[in-house]
């Protein structure tokens, strides 16, 4: 899907940029990939909790970034993003931040699931929404990394899922790519890179 783009006719005078997000992982690769936008990245307050009850990425997507728009009057930039697995139906989806209480489980519990199952393909998806400082949506965008999910995790780099993803083209997993090489090909990196032009522009 191609980033759907929704006017915003005041002129900015504004330049923050709240990142609604928890994820230090995720914190992390938003600060390099909004490197080359001329704004100020803030984090989102610890006291503001957003409740993730949507039944699609889009819809949490949406929640995160307009509440937190709504609670700071200012502009947000929020991701739902998650690890789909052919063989589990698409587990865990959205449920990926929730499918057990740290990282490491939740590997643990991917790889027990696919414990003999050979087919082992995956991908990543990233569905971003950036809102203006009333909480509209201003600019939508989604990607997917396609992979497989190994038996025996590597690398130490990145967070979540990393280790066990081997991404299809490069035979990598996310967590033996460096910063550049995983923001060239991953669901966030091409899902945000698709909308830097605009997020220039707003904030130019
Ligand atoms: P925020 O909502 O506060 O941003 P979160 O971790 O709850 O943090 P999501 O609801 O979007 O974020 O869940 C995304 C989960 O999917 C994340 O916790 C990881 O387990 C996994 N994930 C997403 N992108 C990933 C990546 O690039 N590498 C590894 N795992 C990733």
């Amino acid at each position: 899907m191609g980033p759907k783009i929704y006017k915003f006719g005041k002129k900015l005078i504004m330049r923050n940029l709240f990142l609604a997000s928890k994820n230090k992982g995720k914190i992390e690769e938003y600060k390099k990939l909004l490197s080359t936008v001329n704004c100020t990245l803030l984090l989102q307050p610890d006291s503001l909790e957003v409740e993730e009850d949507g039944l699609t990425f889009r819809d949490n997507a949406i929640k995160k970034a307009s509440e937190v728009s709504r609670k700071t009057n200012t502009f947000s930039i929020a991701d739902d993003s998650g690890i789909c697995i052919e063989a589990l139906d698409g587990k865990p989806g959205i449920y990926s931040s929730r499918y057990a209480e740290n990282d490491q489980k939740r590997i643990e519990r991917v790889l027990k699931e696919l414990d003999g199952v050979q087919n082992r393909s995956a991908f990543f998806i990233a569905n971003i929404c950036v809102c203006s400082p009333n909480g509209e949506v201003i600019i939508e965008s989604e990607a997917k990394c396609y992979g497989n999910i190994i038996s025996n995790p590597r690398g130490k780099g990145g967070f979540g899922y990393d280790p066990i993803f081997e991404e299809s083209s490069t035979r990598l997993t996310f967590a033996e790519m460096n910063n550049v090489i995983k923001d060239s090909c991953s669901h966030r990196g091409k899902a945000l890179k698709k909308i830097i032009p605009d997020l220039r522009d707003i904030f130019s």
